[in-house]
């Protein structure tokens, strides 16, 4: 059903109901295409919340659609090179998603279509290329098509009867133009129009979708295709859509080239200079390459070679590509996200910040800046904000996202082996500005400030488990787990310290009392607890019915080094015997039924659904982490192994996982759900950053260090000759592991363009 490629660095699908549709995202940082393997899909400039460019029906049957179509008539055949959505098929087809485009292969009655599907670095717009060859001589007829919607999409559902009457499409210069325009939308001033052109001549258009479509009909059969002719709708209030006739004559072996583009741009004037500028000869191939020189020089920055081809796939090629999807879009607009509500999250873009950072540290620093604007003078930080839209933050206070900030800026430190960015000034969100230095100090200064009665960071609105909200109601909770975030990032900050010609001792007296009360107060026989409720109730215990073992304090216990030794490695034990699967790690064991009461369960997700017992990917990687830190390199590699996306895809069963094998997935339902491997919600999650961090300075141990790079590999006992080239500070690093148990540390010399070494 699919393989993958590895010199082009794609996955080629031919199969094309697939059980869910299988996405690439598409884009060139302001202009973006999420696109499946059958063209559906939905494009967005800058934020699908208010500049949605077509439709996208979540939740809808058939699933997948609308997109980005073209319909094919070739005399009484009317086929679509995507596949979908016309009910006549090609007789040979695949889709192949690579680093930034998508290719559609496809062929019905002699004639052959490539369509190649990209957002390139010239213009903000999806360039849509079709190429054409025919057996004989044959004159045919092409119909791209994409329904519009307003761009609001929330506003779309609550107020669309009046609001549509708002909307114009109409032609300019034979080139389809989108104004969106109606009453109090946000930021109307950089509300770009979007337009739709072809370097074809056209025969006809329509932007009335009724008028292309007709009525009681959908995409699977157009009426305007069927009769072989647009009808020149324009519109000006009601349900838009672009489409183009154009006529193709083809000669018998001779290929034709038909390029449609769906751009933005902010005046009529901007759109016709952009129409221009794609239309030049040789624009496609232009913006094909230079995408292809973008990814390979981002990827170029660790590559390896692995006795095990599944992890190299993942390593080399689509977990960097996740992960800077993640980067991008946060958690907004997926197959399982609409899109509408999620701006960037504090915690979560903290987190993908930590695996931007071997790849583009000014990208890195520039987001995390961003998110410095959201912490108060106190330290903490809002959850959620929403720089593109402007909309009000979500200030709720977590008691982890100010800690992660921490995190990022060390790991920054270490990257680049100067102190440089702790002295750059960034603003509170509450006025005022000050070094990220002195940030950071407030992140833990907020902390310090808000304990519980035991000692344990209090866990105001949860901690990164959104499941816990509970806990702290009445403002008394208290989060085990954060307390181990809170010790592992205080020893960064007593590092920092120390670089910083200060004292650490503060930052150690406290990671000394939370590590006291980790193995004391937190450690329930086998394994630590969770959190403590309001009530004093400890939450994750064998002295409690369910949910009697969290993953996460096992994991942190290790991460931060506050467990005691054997305590460690006991609850690493518990982890294997009570929370592994064949599937992955579940987050915990038994799922909760009622839990604590019938009447205020602690979740009402279902047994083994998401936080309620799943396989909980994101979680996992701390797990691998910690078996890494722990040395038992066989137990980390299974961890790790299990869960390529590939690999469990296959061991469940394609038609149980349903989702990518080529990226992770937030979750994976656990063995009490009888949807036991369901991967939910792909792409857009966490576990993209830290397994990728997991895998490249865990497992394979190439960790940068601030006097240089450490290599202290932690792979399985079988392998032998592992190469991995990584980029360090400028330095090209050639590293051959021959598995023989050592370690290097290779100190960073100053202006080294290329260094290797065998351990
Ligand atoms: O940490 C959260 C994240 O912010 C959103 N998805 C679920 C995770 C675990 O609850």
């Amino acid at each position: 059903m699919y393989h993958f490629h590895k010199e082009r660095k794609e996955i080629t699908i031919d199969k094309y109901n697939t059980p869910t549709p299988w996405m690439n995202y598409l884009s060139n940082g302001t202009f973006h295409t999420m696109i499946s393997q059958a063209g559906g899909g939905v494009a967005f400039y800058r934020s699908p919340q208010i500049w949605r460019i077509n439709h996208y029906r979540f939740f809808h049957l058939p699933m997948d659609r609308s997109g980005f179509y073209t319909y094919i008539r070739d005399g009484k055949d009317i086929w679509c090179p995507t596949n979908e959505p016309c009910r006549m098929k090609p007789e040979q087809w695949k889709a192949s998603h690579g680093m930034g485009y998508t290719r559609y292969e496809a062929k019905r009655n002699g004639v052959e279509v490539k369509a190649t599907y990209l957002v390139g670095s010239y213009e903000d717009a999806l360039i849509w290329n079709l190429k054409f060859k025919s057996d004989e001589d044959k004159k045919i007829t092409v119909y791209p098509y994409v329904e519009l919607g307003m761009m609001e999409f929330m506003r779309e559902l609550q107020w669309q009867c009046y609001n549509k009457h708002q909307l114009s499409a109409y032609n300019l210069e034979d080139i389809l133009v989108y104004r969106y325009g109606v009453e109090d939308q946000p930021k109307p001033k950089e509300t770009p129009y979007v337009y739709f052109a072809s370097d074809a001549a056209i025969s006809g258009f329509d932007c009335d979708r009724d008028e292309f479509i007709g009525s009681y009909r959908s995409e699977e059969n157009p009426i305007r295709v069927e009769e072989n002719a647009c009808s020149n709708s324009t519109l000006f209030g009601g349900d838009p859509c672009f489409a183009f006739q154009i006529e193709v004559d083809l000669k018998a072996g001779k290929e034709k080239e038909v390029t449609i583009f769906l751009g933005t741009a902010m005046t009529e004037k901007e759109i016709l200079d952009s129409v221009r500028n794609c239309r030049q000869e040789g624009f496609v191939s232009k913006s094909l390459r230079s995408l292809k020189e973008d990814w390979d020089s981002f990827l170029e920055n660790f590559q390896c070679e692995l006795p095990d081809k599944e992890a190299e796939t993942m390593i080399n090629i689509w977990n960097p590509y996740q992960m800077e999807r993640n980067f991008q879009f946060s958690r907004n607009i997926s197959y399982y996200a609409t899109g509408t509500f999620r701006g960037v999250g504090v915690r979560d873009t903290a987190q993908d910040i930590l695996a931007m950072i071997p790849f583009d540290l000014e990208r890195a620093k520039n987001k995390l800046n961003l998110l410095f604007t959201q912490q108060y003078q106190d330290g903490h930080c809002n959850h959620y904000f929403f720089p593109t839209e402007g909309w009000e933050p979500v200030k709720r206070i977590h008691s982890d996202n100010h800690l992660w900030l921490v995190m990022d800026v060390y790991n920054i430190i270490l990257e680049e082996g100067k102190l440089d960015y702790l002295f750059t000034s960034q603003p509170y969100y509450d006025g005022g500005r000050d070094t990220v230095w002195e940030h950071i100090k407030r992140s833990i200064e907020f902390t310090k400030k808000n304990l519980g009665e035991r000692g344990f960071p209090l866990m105001l609105s949860s901690d990164w488990n959104d499941m816990l909200y509970k806990v702290c109601r009445k403002g008394k909770g208290e989060s085990i787990w954060t307390s181990m975030q809170y010790g592992t990032v205080l020893k960064m900050m007593a590092h920092l310290s120390q670089l910083m010609g200060e004292e650490p001792s503060e930052y150690l007296r406290i990671y000394e009392e939370q590590k006291e009360l980790v193995n004391s107060v937190a450690w329930d026989g086998q394994w630590f607890r969770r959190c403590i409720t309001d009530d004093g109730t400890f939450i994750g215990s064998k002295d409690q019915e369910q949910a009697k073992i969290w993953l996460n304090t096992q994991s942190w216990a290790v991460i931060s080094g506050m467990g005691d030794q054997e305590k460690q490695l006991q609850a690493m034990d518990s982890v294997k015997k009570h929370l592994n699967t064949e599937l992955g790690i579940k987050k915990i064991h038994p799922a909760m039924k009622d839990y604590p009461s019938k009447e205020d369960p602690l979740t009402y997700y279902n047994k083994g659904c998401g936080e309620n017992g799943s396989v909980f990917c994101h979680a996992n990687t701390w797990a691998i982490i910690a078996e890494c830190m722990l040395g038992r390199s066989d137990l980390a590699y299974q961890y790790y192994h299990q869960l390529l996306p590939m690999v469990v895809q296959s061991k469940a069963g394609e038609a149980r996982y349903k989702a990518e094998p080529y990226v992770y997935a937030s979750n994976i339902f656990g063995p009490e759900s009888d949807k036991f491997g369901l991967a939910n919600v792909s792409w857009l999650t966490g576990t993209a950053a830290w397994m990728y961090l997991a895998a490249t300075q865990y497992l394979l141990g190439v960790k940068p260090k601030w006097e240089g790079l450490e290599i202290a590999p932690c792979i399985p006992e079988g392998w032998e000759n592992v190469h991995i080239e990584r980029v360090f500070r400028g330095c090209k690093y050639h590293i051959t592991i021959k598995n023989s148990g050592s370690k290097a540390f290779i100190e960073h010399v100053e202006g080294r363009k290329e260094f290797s070494v065998e351990i």
